[in-house]
């Protein structure tokens, strides 16, 4: 697959200590993307995009929140089904700042999200009410950007929800799979949140690749 480095962008997603082994959301293996980001930012891409999950204490999508309710519990909100979490990725804490090693010389933006406390934010794009924008993919068309390439974590949540709003916004998205970490919560009938999500977002029109795939 090759680059054009000025209409692709590497989007980093949540690559925080939050959700890396020892963080309050481990993500399996999560730190090997952190290695893998900076070469691709060294080798592809003048241009990159991060995110960084950013809640206030008390966030509606942590469990503690919920009395009597259990991380990794599903509930119901107004916007629809929402996961508990542990708590993660406090405004402010260690945890929640981009991970040290990751090299942010070609992040030309830092996104925040899920900072308001009644609604979960997974996809760099929208809300998860799916409707209140972030303002992402304005920024991303007036620089004249047209396909995203994804890192970082994890694949079935915040990297999925991104990719997917990417392909409904008209951008192309590829997940690059070696760059991503999944949290694979099982579901009914042994699937599991990333088996579901692969399925649903290959459908879409979203491109799982490994970054050897890539050419300059
Ligand atoms: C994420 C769950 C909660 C993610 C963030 O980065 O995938 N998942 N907050
Ligand atoms: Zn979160």
């Amino acid at each position: 697959m090759k680059i054009d480095p000025q209409r692709d962008i590497l989007a980093l997603i949540d690559i925080q200590p939050s959700f890396m082994p020892g963080g309050e959301l481990p993500v399996a293996d999560g730190d090997a993307v952190v290695p893998i980001a900076n070469t691709l930012l060294a080798t592809f891409f003048p241009h990159a995009v991060a995110t960084q999950d950013w809640h206030p204490p008390g966030h509606h999508s942590f469990a503690s929140t919920h009395p009597g309710r259990a991380p990794y519990e599903q509930i119901d909100m107004p916007y629809g089904p929402q996961i508990l979490w542990p708590d993660h990725a406090i405004q402010g804490s260690a945890g929640a700042a981009l991970h040290p090693a990751l090299h942010t010389d070609r992040i030309e933006l830092l996104l925040r999200k899920g900072f308001r406390p009644e609604i979960d934010s997974y996809s760099a794009f929208f809300e998860n009410d799916r409707g209140t924008p972030t303002g992402l993919a304005g920024y991303l068309r007036e620089r004249g950007f047209t396909r995203l390439f994804f890192a970082g974590l994890a694949t079935d949540f915040c990297v999925a929800y991104s990719a997917e709003d990417a392909i409904r916004l008209g951008f192309g998205a590829i997940i690059l799979e070696d760059a991503c970490r999944a949290i694979a919560l099982p579901e009914r009938g042994g699937a599991t949140t990333l088996t579901t999500a692969r399925k649903r977002l290959t459908d879409l029109g979203v491109r799982f690749a490994p970054s050897t795939d890539l050419r300059a």
